[in-house]
């Protein structure tokens, strides 16, 4: 007997803007999927064409090889292959011609075994385009609901098994925005809906919103939950922290639950653990806990510490302002000890700090294990490298200086400058502002004791 799961629906989306993952990075992450219990993938990478640009065009005959190979992979491993498509760039909805390309779309994979299918209507212009529409139709919602659950029909026709989920073009929110009031209330019940929560990228999660959006549009909410993707403006930042502020009781009120991943595949494994986790155990969750889990699981257990060390210093997301946690902890006890304590010993362990912290950037940087991981996460620790440098000629400067000895400090200060301008013009966000804050403290520090002339 299996056991109840708490989320009927645990998924994966590839739904990111950037490079897809390839081939075999998604043959490998379906597996490690099923080894997670996660049950559900979302195929609908942004920049697949025949997916969002060109969705009237069939899929040509060796992207069919590999979609047929994805659907075993998910067979394998026990997972509902869902294949989306976003044709509101183009669409006609009130064309049955444009119907009907959109359901020999689905018929091509429809043919090949798939049951799960999506139709996404996010990232699209919130207005009707097409004059036709505007005459049929009283707004972009009518269009939806009618597209959407003619679809529905039609893919019930081909078989009761046949199940679909649709995404709004309003996906955040509350859910009793005109919108998605209109869809929710019209949309056939048995069809999925997404929603992203409050946000594009919610800090959090609660069950009262979930409550509040099923009352609102007759339907449980879907979770899309924008993390741990990193695309567009968040870019810069590497989210391999943990899942946070998710309600343990939001599967009372939701459908189900699917992460947006990063088009980093492997990296994505990290938050993915986590992720699946409190998918599994909601009101056990610890997001330490699983992480370091996680990261023992990826890194693998050689390289977890240094790598812990590492991402302390990587987790920045909208889930979390915490940034360097540990790093943190050692500025303030470096500052009591330096002002109300021993100066020498207060010095020496900062000097010690920014040496294991380059330390750590080299072997991690030379040696990972996980080849993938060390090559995604390169640049993130290139700039942790980096900040090493500053700390280490900051760290030498607070020493000579509390010596007396200005001239030594003035090479550390200049150095210390050098140093902090080659790091900021890295764009990777690495321990949020934890560390330049430190570093313009000391500098402050500088000035005010007044620097000696020659400075
Ligand atoms: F459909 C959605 F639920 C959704 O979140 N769509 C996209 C998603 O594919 C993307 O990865 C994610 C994170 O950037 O956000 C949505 O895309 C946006 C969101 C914006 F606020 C694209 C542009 C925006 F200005």
């Amino acid at each position: 007997m299996q056991q109840a799961e708490f989320f009927a629906i645990r998924g994966v989306i590839e739904g990111f803007y950037g490079t897809p993952w390839t081939h075999a990075e998604r043959l490998d992450m379906l597996a490690f999927m099923g080894r997670h219990r996660f049950n559900a993938y979302f195929y609908s990478p942004k920049d697949d064409l025949y997916l969002r640009e060109r969705w009237q065009e069939p899929h040509p005959a060796d992207e069919l090889r590999k979609l047929d190979e994805l659907l075993q992979q998910s067979r394998d491993a026990n997972l509902s292959f869902f294949y989306c498509v976003s044709p509101g760039l183009s669409m006609e909805y009130s064309n049955p011609q444009h119907f009907a390309a959109l359901m020999d779309k689905y018929a091509q994979m429809f043919d090949r075994g798939v049951r799960h299918f999506s139709l996404l209507f996010d990232d699209i212009p919130p207005t009707l385009l097409h004059d036709r529409d505007k005459q049929q139709y009283e707004h972009l919602a009518a269009a939806h609901v009618d597209t959407a659950n003619r679809v529905a029909a039609e893919l019930s026709r081909w078989s009761g098994e046949n199940k679909l989920v649709v995404c709004p073009t309003t996906y955040h929110g509350l859910g009793n925005e005109p919108y998605i009031l209109h869809l929710g209330n019209r949309l056939n019940a048995e069809i999925g809906l997404f929603w992203t929560g409050r946000f594009v990228c919610s800090p959090s999660l609660t069950d009262g919103d979930a409550a509040r959006f099923a009352e609102w549009t007759k339907h449980l909410p879907l979770y899309w939950d924008n993390y741990p993707v990193n695309d567009l403006a968040m870019s810069a930042e590497l989210h391999i922290g943990p899942l946070l502020h998710r309600d343990p009781q939001l599967y009372k009120h939701s459908l189900g639950y699917v992460a947006n991943a990063m088009e980093y595949a492997e990296s994505s494994k990290i938050p993915l653990i986590t992720i699946a986790e409190f998918l599994h155990d909601p009101e056990q969750y610890d997001a330490e806990a699983a992480w370091r889990r996680a990261i023992a699981e990826v890194a693998g257990e050689t390289d977890a510490p240094a790598f812990l060390r590492f991402a302390d210093n990587v987790r920045s997301s909208f889930l979390n302002d915490r940034e360097s946690p540990a790093l943190m902890e050692a500025f303030h006890e470096f500052r009591f000890h330096f002002f109300h304590g021993n100066q020498k010993l207060a010095t020496n362990g900062l000097i010690q700090l920014f040496q294991e912290m380059e330390q750590t950037a080299n072997d991690l940087l030379m040696n990972m294990q996980n080849k993938r991981l060390a090559r995604e996460v390169r640049p993130w620790l290139v700039k942790y490298w980096h900040w090493a440098k500053v700390g280490q000629a900051a760290a030498a400067l607070i020493a000579e200086g509390h010596q007396g000895r200005f001239v030594r400090a003035m090479y550390h200060l200049l150095s210390l400058k050098r140093w902090l301008k080659r790091t900021e013009r890295l764009p990777h966000k690495v321990s949020g502002n934890v560390m330049r804050i430190f570093v313009e403290a000391v500098l402050q520090e500088v000035t005010r004791r007044g620097t000696p002339k020659s400075l």
